[in-house]
């Protein structure tokens, strides 16, 4: 079966591949030419996640799943959520976003927090999600070089390593989107 993964990310396309096997052929954004932007506008990551899937089912008409991660900070509301990737106001830049994360949790003993990852699958019209979380807390300041984005800041909840001094390989066991990715596998692999 052909199935979109509404990604550019070729990371994430390989990944995939990688564990899914050849029963499913996995083609990205640019494999069915869509040059276009996928919207991400509803404000919530379960909503994102659908937004994006729903854009390429209805464009492209071909079975396809989108995901949408954050990180939830409970003293912040669940901040920055959503708004993870821009968080200090550039796509991408973890430095600023870390710093105004610490800035905004300055003086706070309330420091649980969790990686959330939602994938939207949409198979011959049909919908269907799947979550990946893990808890934790945010420390104070910044440990290790691994990883992206918040992983300096953020240790899972019984582990004494933050996701930045784990490898890649320790960090895929536990990680919010390796399970949110095990629950889609799961779901195809028993599809008839
Ligand atoms: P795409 O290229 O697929 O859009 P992305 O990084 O922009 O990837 P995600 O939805 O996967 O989008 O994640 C949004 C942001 O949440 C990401 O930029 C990070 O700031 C943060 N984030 C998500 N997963 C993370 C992880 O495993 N470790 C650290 N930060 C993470």
């Amino acid at each position: 079966m052909k199935l979109c993964f509404a990604t550019r990310n070729a990371n994430k396309i390989k990944e995939i591949k990688d564990k899914l096997g050849d029963a499913f052929e996995i083609v990205s954004l640019e494999d069915i030419q869509c040059k276009e932007e996928l919207p991400e506008t509803t404000g919530t990551i379960e909503g994102n996640s659908a937004q994006k899937a729903q854009f390429v089912w209805e464009h492209y008409k071909i079975n396809c799943f989108a995901d949408d991660s954050g990180l939830e900070v409970d003293a912040l509301n669940g901040a920055p959520g959503v708004d993870s990737a821009m968080y200090a106001g550039v796509h991408g830049d973890s430095e600023a976003n870390i710093k105004l994360l610490l800035k905004n949790l300055q003086g706070t003993i309330h420091r649980k927090a969790h990686f959330k990852t939602v994938i939207t699958l949409i198979l011959n019209g049909d919908t269907h999600q799947f979550e990946g979380t893990i808890e934790g807390s945010i420390l104070p300041e910044t440990k290790g070089q691994e990883g992206f984005g918040y992983d300096p800041v953020f240790l899972p909840k019984g582990y004494q390593q933050t996701f930045a001094e784990m490898s890649l390989e320790e960090k895929n066991k536990i990680s919010h989107r390796s399970l949110a990715t095990e629950k889609l596998i799961q779901f195809l692999q028993s599809t008839p």
